[in-house]
């Protein structure tokens, strides 16, 4: 009994706290496009149609069962196979049928169409980042990954939540406001979805697959969604922030990036305290979701790197599977996700961090002849 008072009192609670009924929000989110509009607008006439049907229906139905009671006296017509009634009950559906499809295909057919788009960006999912390349001439080359930011601390209470918890990364994709981009969506390892309410873009990412969707926005803002296909452990870890920007701001973002791509593979020497500083904050964004801050792994799924015997052991394997990858299993290739010094500085981290004291060090010069001599 006592559960059930607590749950009354719950519930009033709830209703007088007014900081609550935001979080009782029921319907769609409003959304920042004509074409979410569009959709939110197509939702409620069809949801009040619902509720008309719904009241017609229960309606006839209550003042029949009252109206016509047994106590009353009435007695039930005893006739069967009314040609009439058959007629009325195939006719008014389909005619209501007949009606929500009219804004329901009309709508559709505008969210599905990618023509004449003025910027196309290549989505793909991997786990548990997105990467975006621009495809369009201006922006040709703009290619990065966007990784969540929020510490791992944040995440096991250590530290407090950040306001964007969870919704925060590196890397924006950046587009310009009332200009069409076109989406090409895919995956590069299991399948993901791309999903921005406030956008109303929400497109799976498949492997092998194209997908296509397209926004326009309309107000400079950032936008935040997530990953909405289960997509294995780092699921909730791959969020998406989008920043819509005016005409110049994007101008000079595009510019900054191309001068960034030119300096991307430029690689400096650096000193085992930079290489080990570095290395760990790439190391905790990059591969502390499976092998852990503390080195220590989920085996048998994630293995520990302290005491590994291929991160203690011979350089040229350690990096053959740091760039490569282990094909066929979760540990991906980062080679092109990261700068050659990114994975020259996580190398050398894995080599003396967690008791492993290795000694020694490798520079980002070093993993850009690795990668020549296979031909990347
Ligand atoms: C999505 C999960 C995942 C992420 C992220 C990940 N790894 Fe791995 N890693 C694995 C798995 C699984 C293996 C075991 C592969 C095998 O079966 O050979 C592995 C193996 C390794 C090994 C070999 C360890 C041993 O003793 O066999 C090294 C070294 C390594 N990873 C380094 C890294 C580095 C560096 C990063 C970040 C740049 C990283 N990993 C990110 C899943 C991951
Ligand atoms: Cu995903």
């Amino acid at each position: 009994m006592e559960i059930v008072t607590r749950i009354i009192q719950l519930t009033v609670l709830a209703c007088i706290s007014v900081s609550t009924h935001s979080a009782w929000e029921l319907n769609m989110t409003k959304s920042a496009t004509a074409i979410g509009r569009e959709i939110h607008g197509l939702h409620m006439t069809i949801f009040y149609v619902c509720v008309a049907i719904a009241i017609v229906v229960f309606g006839i139905m209550l003042y029949s069962i009252i109206r016509h009671r047994k106590s009353l006296g009435a007695t039930a017509k005893p006739f069967h196979e009314s040609t009439v009634v058959e007629i009325i009950w195939t006719t008014i559906p389909l005619i209501i049928l007949v009606v929500m499809a009219i804004p329901a295909t009309q709508t559709l057919i505008a969210m599905y169409d990618t023509e004449t788009s003025d910027i196309d960006i290549k989505v793909t999912g991997y786990q548990w980042k997105w990467r975006y390349e621009y495809l369009s001439e201006q922006e040709q080359g703009i290619d990065f990954f966007s990784t969540l930011t929020t510490s791992q601390d944040q995440m096991i209470g250590l530290e407090t939540k950040s306001e964007n918890y969870l919704l925060e990364v590196d890397n924006a994709v950046v587009i310009p406001i009332n200009k069409k981009v076109r989406f090409l969506f895919t995956a590069q390892d299991v399948i993901h979805s791309w999903w921005v309410p406030e956008l109303a873009v929400k497109k799976d990412a498949i492997p092998g697959f194209i997908n296509e969707s397209w926004t326009k926005v309309e107000k400079v803002g950032t936008y935040r969604g997530q990953c909405a296909e289960l997509c294995g452990q780092g699921h909730g870890y791959m969020p998406i922030v989008v920043k819509a920007v005016s005409a110049e701001d994007y101008q000079a973002w595009v510019k900054e990036q191309k001068s960034k791509q030119l300096n991307a593979n430029k690689v400096e020497e650096l000193t085992m305290e930079q290489l080990m500083a570095q290395g760990k904050a790439s190391y905790d964004k990059n591969c502390a979701a499976c092998h852990q801050v503390s080195g220590l792994g989920i085996p048998p799924v994630f293995p520990a790197l302290k005491d590994s015997p291929i991160a203690l052991g011979d350089m040229e394997k350690h990096i053959d599977i740091v760039v490569n990858g282990q094909p066929g299993t979760a540990m991906a290739a980062f080679g092109e996700q990261l700068t050659p010094t990114e994975i020259a500085a996580i190398i050398t981290y894995e080599r003396n961090a967690w008791g492993n004291n290795k000694g020694d060090s490798i520079q980002g010069a070093e993993i850009v002849s690795f990668k020549q001599a296979q031909g990347q």
